[in-house]
């Protein structure tokens, strides 16, 4: 006979087993490579059907002296260590190390061009892990790829139990674009350095390669320039809603591209102009063709200011600021801005798009813009950002140069989920998870093909978006599948396969303490 006490301890422990054999059901790695949930989905996968343990014996080699790769290395290390809670080092080794470690070596040059510069190949026996690249880049790509092998508990900064393990076979992956990117307004609200650290782990995680920040317009100006002071420190006094606002010093600028470049993110910085320009027409009044300077802004209107385009000195302003902006940025880009300028003449205008790119040019940079510059006549090698107009994309296209598709009802990060999104704004389309995934850069714009298209950038425009987490829940969870649309070629992307690897990405934003939009589309896969 089980007497009544006896009774409620069975029923306990039988609770408590099912909960037991729910959360672990979830968190279990298939031995099945294939059926891994990684985004970007990897363009190859071949399983052979076992497991790689994680030890606490294990450590990170990698090959040659390179202190760049043991950074690399150190990264994944770091990564690894406060979940694991196993103490694992980073070495050197001529030859693949001895069982139960993590391997990362350059390939001979040239010995695998299909990796190009970001791919990179896993191979994962029960023996050990080999990460091989072309480049540093592929590596740091690859890492990613290990994280998400990983049962989602290895975010946790808190050290969890094992077993960690990872299934067997072979990864050779490699992006379709070389521009992956996402663009944040740090202008109509401002934005810490750190929040926009956090904002590039995100990026890194998902294998984008591009942080484009919005740096100025009519609201803020958020670069301390040395030769002209008043634009951060009086432009960047205030912010949408009548808020602080802020600047980044030259310092912490850099701070931002350091922390991008060992991510091997890149920062493009933009100087939007001629309209777009109340923060310096208030900061300067010599900028005005009346000579004097604007009240600041604080509204979410667009379209009403303009730099003087006759006189001499807007042209010694432009040249300053893409002097010192342009020392300060390792990347390739200057993005200049041109969109919406509806106060600046049309006569007016394309003398002007046509000099600024000359002064881009002559710092040595490559020209980046909205398409609305696509009426100037574009100089060699400058790309068009597609946002909403496609006339303006094919001239673009017509004068030779490159698209970044942009287009704001698909891949505007503050365009609202559905009506009852509380957050953004809905001018261009309500943009739920499944629409914001299923397009191709290459087949929206009849004449815009994959000969055309750079790449792909969600833009954050942030009138509505005031501090980090409000910034997660709009970027959360679109992120991920712009970042497959950039990497995975489109013949290997399926919403209905999609949405379900996304389901089980939910426990990992959990882990990284993400708030991101539980959106209905997704079938979620998150222990409680
Ligand atoms: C249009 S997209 C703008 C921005 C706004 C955004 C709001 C573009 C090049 N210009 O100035 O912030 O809409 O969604």
């Amino acid at each position: 006979m089980i007497d009544k006490k006896q009774n409620s301890t069975i029923a306990a422990f039988m609770v408590f087993t099912m909960l037991f054999v729910q959360v672990s059901a979830s968190a279990k790695t298939s031995s099945d490579l294939s059926k891994t949930d990684v985004i970007p989905k990897p363009v190859t996968i071949t399983a052979t059907g076992g497991y790689f343990v994680l030890k606490s014996h294990t450590d990170i080699y990698v090959r040659g002296e390179s202190k760049e790769i043991k950074q690399i290395g150190q990264y994944l290390a770091d990564k690894l260590k406060l979940s694991t809670g196993y103490s694992i080092d980073v070495k050197t080794a001529e030859k693949v190390p001895g069982s139960g470690n993590i391997y990362l070596t350059l390939l001979e040059k040239s010995s695998s061009s299909i990796l190009g510069e970001e791919g990179y190949e896993l191979i994962i026996t029960k023996k050990q892990i080999l990460l091989k690249a072309n480049n540093p880049a592929g590596l740091f790509r690859g890492i990613q790829t290990i994280r998400q092998l990983l049962p989602a508990k290895i975010e946790l900064a808190s050290k969890q139990t094992g077993p960690w393990k990872i299934s067997t076979g072979t990864i050779t992956d490699y992006p379709v674009y070389s521009y992956r990117g996402v663009m944040l307004d740090v202008s109509r609200h401002f934005f810490s350095v750190g929040d926009v650290e956090k904002l590039m782990d995100y990026l890194a995680y998902y294998k984008m390669n591009i942080l484009h920040l919005h740096l100025s317009d009519d609201q803020g100006w958020r670069i301390e320039i040395k030769s002209w002071p008043e634009l951060a420190k009086h432009g960047g006094n205030t912010q949408v809603g009548g808020g602080k606002g802020g600047y980044y010093t030259q310092e912490q600028y850099s701070e931002i591209v350091n922390y991008a470049k060992e991510r091997y993110i890149t920062i493009v910085p933009e100087i939007d102009m001629p309209g777009h320009t109340n923060a310096a027409l208030a900061s300067y009044a010599d900028l005005n063709c009346n000579g004097k300077a604007t009240e600041l802004y604080t509204g979410i209107n667009v379209g009403f200011s303009t730099l003087c385009i006759a006189q001499n000195i807007t042209y010694k302003f432009i040249d300053d600021v893409i002097r010192e902006l342009a020392a300060l940025t390792p990347g390739p880009y200057i993005h200049i801005g041109g969109d919406e300028s509806r106060s600046t003449k049309r006569e007016d205008y394309i003398p002007f798009i046509n000099k600024v790119q000359d002064i881009v040019i002559a710092n040595g940079k490559q020209v980046l813009g909205w398409d609305d510059i696509a009426i100037a006549s574009l100089k060699q090698n400058v790309v068009a950002q597609h946002w909403a107009n496609v006339k303006n994309a094919n001239m673009a296209v017509d004068q030779g140069a490159k698209i970044l598709m942009s287009p704001a009802n698909k891949a505007y990060l503050d365009m609202q989920y559905d009506k009852s999104t509380k957050l953004g704004l809905h001018w261009a389309a309500y943009i739920e998870v499944d629409s914001a995934y299923i397009w191709d850069p290459t087949t929206l714009i009849p004449r815009v093909g994959k000969e055309n298209v750079l790449g792909i950038e969600a833009a954050l425009w942030t009138e509505t978006i005031t501090n980090l987490h409000e910034m997660e829940y709009m970027v959360f969870p679109r992120l991920p599948g712009y970042a497959e649309i950039g990497w995975t070629p489109s013949s290997g992307r399926n919403w209905n396969e999609y949405k379900v690897r996304l389901g089980k990405q939910g426990e990992r934003f959990k882990a990284m303490g993400i708030n991101y939009y539980p959106s209905r589309l997704v079938p979620w896969e998150v222990a409680k």
